[in-house]
């Protein structure tokens, strides 16, 4: 046998909604995989948003040597039905699970019906595997792997992460139904919003944050990301970019970088937002970012608390954070945020200064509710255990429970839920309803960019932004 070949399924995210977000990893892998020889197909359900039965009808479809699924910890209970409905349908295939949902193997192996789990980065152990496969040769000498053995689940030596990550092909977008995505419009306005990934990891350790990929932060080369953005526009007239680094403008240099490359391929006519961290964004960063096409940054403020911040390992000030604020407002960039309520310490105080904060710094957001996700340092902390385990008795149960988390899955306050909910239905109100400008900053920013227009534009998005989108609900934003 010349090639293995490989079924590739993305399970859905939140059918109830458009679809949002190409999975990247997914496609780097198939990209990894076709680059090798493999055949490979994919079964995009989240993209094309298939009902579970749909899947289920196009398993049997032909033959495969290898099926894997995975992806977030929010597929756990969807992955628990396909691999079964996969064991029908593909007796004679490895079944192989990976990404996120395999946090924690022991309980992955213990209640889904995967062969095989791929911990951490994907792309070699997979490209391996499906050799492994091609050849009819034990899988168990491949880092990177864990399975179920006699004396219970069995690991193979850790892979280590790929150290330049341009020796990965571009993502195999062309097996994905893109468009599908990128018609769903997050921010920009625009019809189209393609929504790239230029690096992996963060450095910072905030906890309730995860890191598949491990301490340390790898960043793909500028001209790599040039040449996405460039397929994006030419092969879908991308108008506008997401980029969804977990912390984009963790190094200010890079960001530099990235911004005069923007302009010299004449790409900084696209507006773009990425995510960032205010402690790493000054004037000077700022005015460039804005010149390259940036119009909105998204950070990840959490609390406007600096007691909550301390705790969670955030390693920021409330100051610094509404100094970087007011910058962007001076660059014309719109600063987002996103906000996590309920960690362990939160109380009444702590709610009212982040209201004051939001207030203050004119940001118009929802709340998340803290979900302690397997693998962070919220998750282990022994008081946070104990209450997942009295709430949901295994964790089994705690990760199917995760589902779309749209509702709080762990109360870790000390007020009943109830009036955990009540107070969060109350601060949301105080915070929602608030312009981001007042008009003197919109006469400010019109006058400093000498652009009434394209200040009117940016409000005129803002608005549209609000009314298209409910305040956010639940869990860790993924952000810098
Ligand atoms: C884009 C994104 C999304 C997209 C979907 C992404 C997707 N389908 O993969 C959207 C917007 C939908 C999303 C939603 C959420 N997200 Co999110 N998201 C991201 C983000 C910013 C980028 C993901 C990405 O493309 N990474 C780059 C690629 C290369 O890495 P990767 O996806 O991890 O893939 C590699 C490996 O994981 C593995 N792999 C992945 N899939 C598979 C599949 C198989 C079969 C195999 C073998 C291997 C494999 O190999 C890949 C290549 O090396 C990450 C942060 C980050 N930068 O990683 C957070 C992140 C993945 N999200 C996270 C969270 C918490 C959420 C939410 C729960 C937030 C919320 N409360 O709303 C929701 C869940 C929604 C839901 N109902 O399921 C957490 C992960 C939690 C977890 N343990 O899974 C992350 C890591 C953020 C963080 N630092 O905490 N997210
Ligand atoms: S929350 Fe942001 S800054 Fe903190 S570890 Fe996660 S990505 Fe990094």
């Amino acid at each position: 046998m010349s090639a293995a070949s490989v079924l590739l399924i993305n399970p859905p995210i939140r059918l109830n909604s458009p679809p949002t977000s190409v999975p990247v990893g997914l496609a780097s892998i198939a990209a990894v995989l076709r680059r090798a020889g493999h055949r490979v197909d994919v079964l995009d359900a989240n993209g094309l948003r298939l009902s579970f039965e749909q899947v289920r009808g196009r398993l049997g479809e032909r033959r495969y040597d290898l099926v894997a699924a995975g992806g977030l910890i929010t597929t756990y209970k969807y992955l628990k039905g396909l691999f079964g409905a996969v064991r029908e349908a593909q007796s004679g295939a490895l079944r192989v699970i990976g990404g996120g949902v395999c946090v924690d193997p022991r309980v992955v192996l213990a209640n889904i019906d995967a062969d095989v789990c791929v911990l951490g980065e994907g792309e070699h152990t997979m490209g391996e595997l499906a050799a492994a496969c091609r050849d009819r040769r034990d899988f168990r000498s491949i880092a990177g792997l864990a399975w179920r053995g006699e004396g219970g689940v069995e690991l193979s030596p850790p892979r280590a992460v790929e150290s330049d990550l341009d020796r990965f092909p571009m993502p195999a977008y062309d097996l994905f139904p893109t468009e599908l995505y990128h018609r769903t419009v997050l921010y920009s306005g625009q019809a189209n919003e393609a929504r790239l990934i230029t690096s992996r990891g963060c450095p910072w350790r905030c906890t309730f944050c995860w890191h598949i990929f491990g301490p340390g932060m790898r960043f793909r080369g500028i001209e790599a990301v040039m040449e996405e953005v460039r397929y994006f526009r030419r092969r879908e007239g991308a108008a506008s970019l997401l980029f969804a680094d977990e912390n984009f403008t963790a190094r200010p240099s890079r960001v530099l970088e990235f911004c005069e490359a923007m302009c010299r391929n004449g790409f900084h006519r696209i507006p773009w937002m990425c995510s960032g961290r205010a402690d790493t964004l000054d004037r000077r960063v700022l005015r460039q970012m804005r010149r390259a096409g940036c119009y909105r940054i998204a950070f990840g403020v959490e609390s406007g608390c600096q007691r909550l911040l301390d705790a969670m390992n955030k390693r920021i000030g409330v100051e610094q954070m509404a100094e970087t604020f007011r910058l962007c407002r001076e660059c014309n960039i719109i600063p987002g945020g996103t906000l996590i309520f309920g960690v362990p310490g939160e109380d009444e105080a702590s709610v009212a200064e982040t209201v004051r904060f939001c207030r203050a710094n004119r940001l118009a957001t929802g709340l998340f509710f803290a979900t302690p996700f397997p693998g962070t340092e919220l998750y282990n902390d022994p008081p946070v255990q104990r209450r997942i385990l009295a709430r949901y008795g295994t964790k089994d149960r705690f990760f199917e429970a995760l589902g779309d988390v749209v509702d709080f899955t762990v109360n870790l306050t000390d007020w009943g839920d109830e009036e955990m909910l009540r107070i969060k239905r109350r601060a949301e109100a105080a915070i929602k309803h608030q312009p981001p400008l007042t008009m003197a900053s919109i006469a400010w920013a019109s006058v400093r960019s000498r652009g009434l227009r394209r200040t009117a534009r940016w409000y005129a998005q803002w608005l549209r932004q609000r009314l298209a989108r409910p305040a956010g609900r639940n869990g860790t934003p993924p952000d810098g």
